[in-house]
């Protein structure tokens, strides 16, 4: 292990231990305690920077970011899901628009290519944080009347329950890793070219309607997927049995 990773690890020991938005002891003390040089520090932090472990703010110092954010692979809602880990959900309607769907979200949605589709692009927020930036399309017939006001700051999943009587009962849902496009980047607040999961859900109701498809696009320095692994059974061999 070089020098750098060996004080990485330390640095990212001693992060383990202080809350999200503390600051790290400035350069010069880091530089006593540890017994490094100055660069071989800076290297470091660069690392952890990169990596989204830790923040720098010019002029300021270096700060923790707190663990990512842990996304279970469930057909919950960011809402839902924001508010079970006691943040406060957030949305910003970034365009809406009735249009027919064309051939690629026709597909996806099982509707013909002339059929009117709503589309909305959404930036989702955490504590007012930009987290993601999802592309929402939905049969026109699915949502009448739906407004872009119905959806800032409210939860999609919520309004299909309430207003429109739906119940999402499965979905589907591929993820990819991608990084942030000039537009992506400058929403989410994160360099260009940034690493982000895309993720893409279709979802249907118990009667097999599709009632959305969505492209999001998740920061990858603040989300991480958590998967449950169930451990397959293997049918023993009975006892006394000669093969
Ligand atoms: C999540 C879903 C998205 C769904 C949205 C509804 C992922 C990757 N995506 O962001 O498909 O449309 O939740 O959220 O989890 P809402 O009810 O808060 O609008």
């Amino acid at each position: 292990m070089t020098k750098y990773h060996a004080i990485r690890d330390q640095l990212l020991d001693r992060l383990d231990t202080m809350a999200p938005g503390e600051q790290l002891p400035p350069e010069r003390v880091l530089v006593r305690e540890l017994g490094v040089s100055r660069m071989t520090l800076r290297r470091a932090t660069d690392e952890l920077v990169a990596s989204g472990v830790v923040r720098r703010r010019p002029g300021a110092g270096v700060f923790a970011v707190g663990p990512k954010l842990d996304t279970a692979l469930s057909a919950t809602s960011f809402t839902e899901d924001m508010r079970a880990r006691g943040l406060r959900p957030g949305s910003a309607i970034l365009s809406f628009e009735r249009r027919a769907a064309g051939a690629r979200i026709g597909r996806r949605l099982e509707v013909s290519p002339a059929a009117d589709v709503v589309h909305v692009t959404r930036l989702r927020l955490a504590d007012d944080e930009p987290m993601s930036i999802e592309a929402l399309y939905i049969p026109e017939g699915t949502v009448p009347g739906l407004s872009p006001e119905d959806l800032e700051n409210a939860s999609y999943y919520d309004m299909l329950r309430t207003r429109y009587d739906v119940t999402i009962a499965r979905g589907v849902q591929t993820i990819e890793p991608t990084v942030t496009d000039e537009e992506e980047s400058d929403k989410l607040g994160v360099p260009l070219h940034s690493p982000a999961l895309l993720f893409e859900r279709t979802s249907w109701t118990a009667e097999g309607a599709v009632v959305e498809f969505v492209r999001s696009i998740y920061r990858g320095d603040r989300y991480q997927i958590r998967t449950e692994l169930s451990v397959p059974q293997v049918a023993e061999p009975a006892r006394g049995t000669t093969p």
